[in-house]
C-alpha cells in the first residue's frame, strides 16, 4: 500500500504556512536592504558632503577675459608665497584653458574655475576632482592627487555639438619636481609650444 502523501495533502493548511514564512523572510530581506540604503544615505550625506557650499562667488562673464583673475595669462598653476598650489582654468565651447594642467602629487591643490558661455564641468581621471562650471559663478575646491601620472580631464556636462571633443590633460608630477619648476613664481602648464 502506498502511504506516501505530500505535505500539503497531509496538512491542508501547510502550504499557506510555507507561503507566510516565505513572505515574512522576504519582508525581512527587503527591510534590511531599505535600512542599509537609508544608512548609506545618512552616512554619505553627513560624512562626505557635510560641507555645503558656504558662499556663492560670482564673476562677470562679459569682462572675464579682460580683467580679473581669469585673464588668459593668469590661468594655469601657481605656487603661492604661502606654499599653496592654485590652479585657475576656464571652460568654453569646446575647450579648457589651459589644455594641459600641471599639479604636484601628495600636496593640497585648490582649483578655481568658471565657464564663459554654457554650463560645462570636468572630472580628473578617476580622482575625486570633479565639479560643474556655470557661467557667472566661480567653482572652487581643494583636493590632492595621490599618484603621479597623466589623467584625462573631459567635460562631463553636455555643452553642445562639440562636447565629446572637449577635454584637457592633467599631469601629476612628483612634488620635488613640481616645486623646482614652480619656484620661479611663473604660471605652469604643460601645453606644448
Ligand atoms: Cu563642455
Amino acid at each position: 500500500m502506498n502511504t506516501t502523501v505530500t505535505p500539503a495533502a497531509a496538512h491542508p493548511h501547510g502550504s499557506e504556512a510555507v507561503a507566510i514564512a516565505a513572505e515574512r523572510r522576504w519582508a525581512i530581506v527587503v527591510g534590511v536592504i531599505i535600512a542599509l540604503l537609508v544608512l548609506m544615505m545618512v552616512v554619505t550625506g553627513l560624512h562626505w558632503a557635510a560641507m555645503p557650499p558656504s558662499r556663492v562667488e560670482t564673476v562677470d562673464v562679459n569682462t572675464l577675459h579682460l580683467k580679473g583673475e581669469f585673464v588668459e595669462d593668469n590661468l594655469g598653476t601657481t605656487l603661492g608665497p604661502d606654499g599653496k598650489v592654485m590652479v585657475r582654468l576656464i571652460a568654453q565651447q569646446y575647450s579648457f584653458v589651459p589644455q594641459c594642467i600641471v599639479v604636484p602629487a601628495g600636496m593640497p591643490v585648490t582649483f578655481r574655475a568658471t565657464a564663459t558661455d554654457a554650463i560645462h564641468g570636468f572630472v580628473v581621471g578617476t580622482t575625486n576632482a570633479n565639479t560643474m562650471l556655470i557661467p557667472g559663478f566661480v567653482a572652487t575646491f581643494t583636493t590632492s592627487f595621490r599618484r603621479t601620472g597623466e589623467h584625462l580631464m573631459p567635460c562631463h556636462e553636455y555643452c553642445g555639438t562639440g562636447h565629446e571633443a572637449m577635454w584637457a590633460r592633467v599631469q601629476v608630477l612628483p612634488a620635488p619636481e613640481f616645486l623646482a619648476r614652480a619656484r620661479g613664481g611663473e604660471r605652469l602648464d604643460c601645453v606644448p609650444r
